[in-house]
């Protein structure tokens, strides 16, 4: 523990809010998901890597699944056990590395 104070839980509103300047990521439970489509594997943990990057210095760090070329983000605070400022953030900072920009990033 860092001793921190947790971050403020958002309500469905703020979440309703946030997720709309945030194409492509969608609620699933308490958590913020997205998937990106890369043209090969090699690719997908590329932009693995550079989300591991962005988390790190964030210090928040979301759930990673890869499978072959696709790659699924899950975003969600554990310190107030449903979503904060902090998946937003990082969330529009992974679809500017992922090269996704606010439009689909499916390619
Ligand atoms: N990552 N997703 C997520 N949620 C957290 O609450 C979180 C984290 N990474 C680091 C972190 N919290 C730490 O700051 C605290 O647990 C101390």
């Amino acid at each position: 523990m860092t001793g921190r104070v947790p971050p403020h839980r958002f309500s469905a509103d703020e979440i309703e809010r946030a997720l709309a300047s945030l194409p492509g990521w969608t609620l699933d439970g308490d958590a913020i998901i997205r998937e990106f489509r890369l043209p090969d594997f090699a690719a997908a943990i590329a932009v693995v890597v550079r989300i591991g990057f962005l988390a790190e210095s964030a210090d928040h760090h979301p759930d990673i699944d890869i499978r072959w070329r696709t790659v699924t983000i899950r975003l969600t605070t554990h310190e107030c056990h449903g979503l904060s400022q902090r998946d937003f953030a990082l969330a529009a900072a992974i679809d500017a590395a992922s090269g996704a920009g606010a439009n689909g990033g499916q390619r």
